[in-house]
């Protein structure tokens, strides 16, 4: 089924938002059916009636939070439970929602002991409206079970496994993607109220003109005509949909003409474009003369530049207002051939990381202190872009993103399949449709990447993929499609299903550790073959090597800051000679910061091939790679 509404919840004059983030109560449930708490119905009490319970914060993982090892690496299903209270204010003509920004892997949400969502997939968001299910004016009980369990068929994949120990066989997840399995509540729960009547979900397509009947001209001044740089028009194509009509909640209902759309933009304090809209669809374009566009960082002096989109829904009766919705709205142009990916007209080089959502004690947990260090480290290293290797980040960083002029490859949580059956094909789209729903009116989101490293040499990848690319083109034609791959040329099948060419490759790393002079060539051939075969945009989605802050050591040797900073320097050579080819259209160091991965013996301490450690410091390399991406800031 495709997504419906999830609009982000901002509050307005018609809608109320209040956060259930803060201390929940929690409890460890088993991996079986016998053990996890669902047949004695956990949910139909307090979890403190049922076994001593734990206090947890939310937004977080549970996994770094106590010392407890069986819980860090605690398989199956914990419990979450938190009371709230809603006035009566809360009943009068409106609807209540509740909405959690991510639960990893799957949840089940009662309210007062009423099962009343599910949803399967992290780092997504998902909603239920629990008007009728709640006790206004009285105390509610919420509580939700997280599962982590990964198997074949979910996205991404892992499989549950026996080991014997002296207390007889343990079970455990393994799985073959380099970072951890953190799991609880990720993101905010929050609780919000519409109008019964509500705009429920929003579509936006951006896309700037040259204004081909340009009446600024003014003979007066002087100005030649044939002399003049015609202007641009911004378009925004919006098509928004509203529910509650009646009983059925569609919008074709016989009721929809008693209600208007009036739409404005606005840029600061003046409106500059605005619309209204009556009959049954709630299509329609508005048009901004000489627009600011949304540019990426640094490329243009106002970077990130948004305007605010406001919705406001009439009753055609009265003409009252029923419900309020304001959105940013960047207007801004994509375009991609065979050698170049274009924003607004001008040929873009890609400059950046591949990041994960990663820090201590909290997990993927969402933490705006975080997310605000991060985004001052991109902008003071002179990047441009990262991808959201290797699912979909916070809704907020989108948000982070759109304002600061980043540009964000979005990655679903596709991550080394090694299966292409069908129950993996559904969920993979699924996961697919959910993250393009979710980020399709976000200017930052510049490309969407519909894997990383699956094992694309098996024969069943090419009809699965096949697949995949023409799912993904029903739902958005706007942005091109990526995937990041590390299968050899000549073995691959998804490449030519791309619009872009992304690869991943560990030269002098996991390929001739040492050799610092074997990289710049392989880098070069590598990408000019890719290029070759299949006439498209390519870019350099991963290269890097673990760094272990303060080892350092001449000549260099690997693990230490000099190589990582010489290992970095080989491939600045290969992109130079490439940049000139004109179809090479990025470079992403893998990774903007170190993070926790799976206990293995090729891990110390997590993955350190960051170039902040994971307190978000620089390592020496920051300071050679802040140099090149500030010049290529100057160079396009
Ligand atoms: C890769 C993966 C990434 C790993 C990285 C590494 O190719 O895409 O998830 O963390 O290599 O460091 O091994």
């Amino acid at each position: 089924p495709l997504t419906q509404g999830l609009l982000y919840p901002f509050e307005s004059e018609s809608r109320d938002v209040r956060s259930l983030d803060g201390m929940w109560r929690f409890l460890k449930g088993g991996y079986n059916d016998s053990t996890n708490g669902l047949e004695e119905k956990w949910y139909a009490t307090d979890l403190d009636k049922i076994k001593p319970t734990l206090a947890m914060p939310v937004p977080a993982s549970y996994n770094d939070l106590t010392t407890d090892e069986s819980l860090r690496d605690h398989l199956g299903v914990v419990w979450y439970e938190r009371k709230f209270f809603v006035s009566h204010d809360w009943s009068l003509d409106k609807r209540v929602w509740l909405r959690f920004g991510s639960v990893h892997y799957s949840a089940i949400v009662w309210l007062n002991g009423v099962e009343v969502v599910r949803h399967d997939i992290g780092h997504l968001p998902f909603e239920v409206e629990i008007t009728d299910h709640l006790r206004f004016g009285a105390q509610n009980r919420l509580t939700v079970l997280c599962n982590n369990t990964l198997t074949r068929s979910t996205v991404p994949q892992g499989e549950v496994v026996q080991l014997l120990t002296d207390a007889g066989n343990k079970t455990f997840q393994t799985y073959t993607f380099d970072f951890f399995n953190y799991a609880g509540i990720h993101r905010s729960v929050v609780l919000y109220t519409t109008p019964k009547v509500y705009i429920q979900d929003i579509h936006i397509t951006t896309d700037v003109v040259v204004d081909s009947n340009d009446d600024d001209y003014d003979e007066a001044s002087g100005e030649k005509e044939a002399d003049r740089i015609p202007g641009n028009i911004g378009i925004i194509d919006f098509k928004v949909t509203i529910a509650g009509v009646d009983s059925n909640e569609v919008t074709e209902s016989p009721d929809f003409q008693s209600y208007y759309l009036h739409l404005q933009l606005r840029a600061a304090d003046e409106i500059v474009a605005h619309e209204m809209c009556k009959g049954r669809t709630f299509n329609g374009t508005l048009r901004v003369k000489n627009p600011i566009l949304w540019w990426p960082y640094l490329m243009n002096p106002v970077y990130g530049y948004l305007y605010t989109l406001e919705i406001y829904l009439h009753s055609a009766t009265d003409e009252s207002l029923i419900d309020v919705y304001r959105m940013k709205v960047g207007i801004r142009k994509i375009q991609w051939d065979e050698s170049s990916f274009l924003l607004n007209g001008q040929k873009i080089y890609l400059h950046g990381f591949g990041r994960h959502e990663d820090s201590d004690l909290r997990g993927k947990g969402l933490d705006y202190a975080l997310l605000t260090r991060d985004f001052n480290l991109l902008k003071w290293i002179g990047a441009n872009a990262y991808r959201t290797s290797h699912y979909p980040y916070s809704e907020e960083s989108m948000q982070f993103a759109d304002e600061n002029g980043i540009m964000i490859i979005d990655e679903c949580s596709s991550v080394n399949t090694d299966y292409f059956g069908a129950d993996l094909l559904y969920n993979h789209k699924s996961a697919l449709e959910q993250l393009i729903h979710r980020d399709r009116n976000h200017p930052s989101a510049i490309m969407w990447s519909i894997a990383n490293e699956p094992r694309t040499q098996k024969n069943q990848s090419e009809p699965y993929f096949r697949e995949i690319v023409r799912y993904v083109k029903t739902l958005d034609l706007t942005r091109p499609l990526t995937a990041a791959i590390n299968v050899e040329i000549g073995k691959d099948k998804l490449a030519q299903f791309l619009d872009i060419i992304s690869f991943n490759r560990y030269n002098a790393w996991y390929h001739n550790a040492g050799h610092l002079d074997t990289i710049s060539i392989a880098v070069k051939t590598e990408a000019i073959n890719w290029n070759k075969k299949y006439k498209r945009p390519i870019l350099m989605s991963e290269y890097g090597a673990d760094t272990l802050e303060g080892l350092h050591s001449l000549p260099e040797t690997i693990w230490s800051e000099d190589y990582q900073i010489a290992l970095f320097g080989q491939h600045f050579k290969a992109f130079d000679y490439l940049i000139k080819q004109n179809w090479f259209i990025g470079e992403f160091v893998w990774n903007f910061a170190d993070f926790k991965t799976e206990q293995a013996y090729t891990r110390v301490g997590g993955n350190k091939k960051g170039v902040f450690t994971r307190n978000r410091q620089p390592k020496s390399s920051a300071h050679l790679l802040r140099e090149r991406y500030y010049g290529l800031c100057k160079q396009f």
